[in-house]
């Protein structure tokens, strides 16, 4: 079982001055802000390896921390400890971090000790995303989705299934359409639902996507398949996705890298099992086509020196 979530790095009242607040006074002059951050990530390797490639660098993470304290001012500290903790989620080692900012110098109009905030993210919610485009440069547009979805805020993508060649399903009486390309994309994300729809909407409309007709030919189509165990009935977000469970287009993909996931209270091999011959024939895997998994390198700001001072890329 793993460790991450019982063992943590703790790192307690790092120092600096900013100029985060709403007054033009604080804007102006700056004050001293305090941090907290607490990181929650496997320490077993470092412990077993005796090697700091293995763990995050204290030393790196607190100037890092400093430096956006110091850097770009924000109006609330909300901000400042969301970003610290976007910063902290970008290392790959990490699952989870919490960070508080203390702003004990705050103009309040009484006397008090300090004030602060604490925000916590975690990336324990998996959730699968469908890709699908049959219109352009098909493989481009998933390629391009992919590394999207990646570079979202506190969102890892985890793994990138195969990609299928498929037969449009159409509206039942309208005109035939070009094959689509599809595959799924398994993430880690800290990210609400919504945020991660209206995430996925951003994503579709820089490739160009157009909705004209339902279920007409598209660039890029992203759907939320599942996001962890939440269901929602909502029109704008339904989870799990309804058609999910009888599309061999989602399934497919989603079978070949994770041959136990289950949809509902069906495993996903059964659902494609049970799944009519037509719906399946003409479903085509294409690793002429396969999609480039993106980097797991850390993009987190101790990244750079981290790997310079060590002599190795990554960790
Ligand atoms: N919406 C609700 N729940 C979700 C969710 N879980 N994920 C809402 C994404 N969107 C969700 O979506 C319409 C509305 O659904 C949005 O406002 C969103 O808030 P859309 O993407 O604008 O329209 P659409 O894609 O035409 O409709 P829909 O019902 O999402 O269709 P699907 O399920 O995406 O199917 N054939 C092949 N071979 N491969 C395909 O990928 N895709 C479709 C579209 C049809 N035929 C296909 C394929
Ligand atoms: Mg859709």
């Amino acid at each position: 079982m793993s460790r991450a979530g019982r063992d943590r790095i703790e790192l307690r009242g790092v120092r600096a001055r900013g100029r985060h607040g709403v007054l033009p006074a604080e804007r102006e002059l700056g004050q001293e802000f305090r941090v907290d951050v607490s990181l929650e990530l496997d320490l077993g390797p470092a412990a077993s390896t005796d090697d700091l490639r293995r763990t995050v660098h204290y030393g790196l993470l607190a100037e890092a921390v400093a430096a956006r304290v110091a850097g770009e001012p924000y109006a609330l500290i909300e901000a400042l400890a969301g970003r610290i903790a976007d910063d902290c989620l970008a290392d790959p080692l990490v699952g989870a971090v919490e960070v508080t900012v203390h702003k004990p110098a705050a103009p309040i109009a009484v006397p008090f000790d300090d004030v602060s905030v604490r925000v916590r993210r975690t990336l324990r919610t998996s959730a699968v995303v469908a890709l699908g485009a049959n219109l352009g440069d098909r493989r481009a547009a998933l390629q391009g989705a992919v590394y999207a979805l990646a570079a979202l805020p506190s969102t890892r993508v985890r793994v990138v299934a195969p990609v299928f060649e498929t037969p449009a399903l159409v509206v039942p009486g309208s005109g035939p359409q070009p094959d689509y390309l599809n595959s799924v994309v398994l993430l880690d994300t800290a990210l609400a639902p919504r945020k991660l729809l209206a995430a996925a909407h951003e994503i579709e409309a820089a490739f160009g996507r157009e909705r004209s007709v339902r279920w007409g030919a598209r660039t890029l189509d992203l759907d939320l398949v599942v996001y962890g165990e939440h269901t929602s009935d909502d029109p704008e977000l339904l989870l799990p996705h309804p058609g999910a469970a009888s599309r061999a287009f989602v399934l497919a993909p989603w079978h070949a890298v994770d041959p136990a996931a289950r949809l509902g209270d069906r495993s996903v091999a059964d659902l494609l099992a049970a799944l009519p011959e037509e719906e399946r024939v003409g479903v085509v895997r294409r690793d002429d086509l396969a999609l480039v998994p993106p980097k797991l390198d850390s993009t987190a700001p101790w990244a750079e020196t981290s790997s310079a001072e060590t002599g190795h890329a990554g960790k």
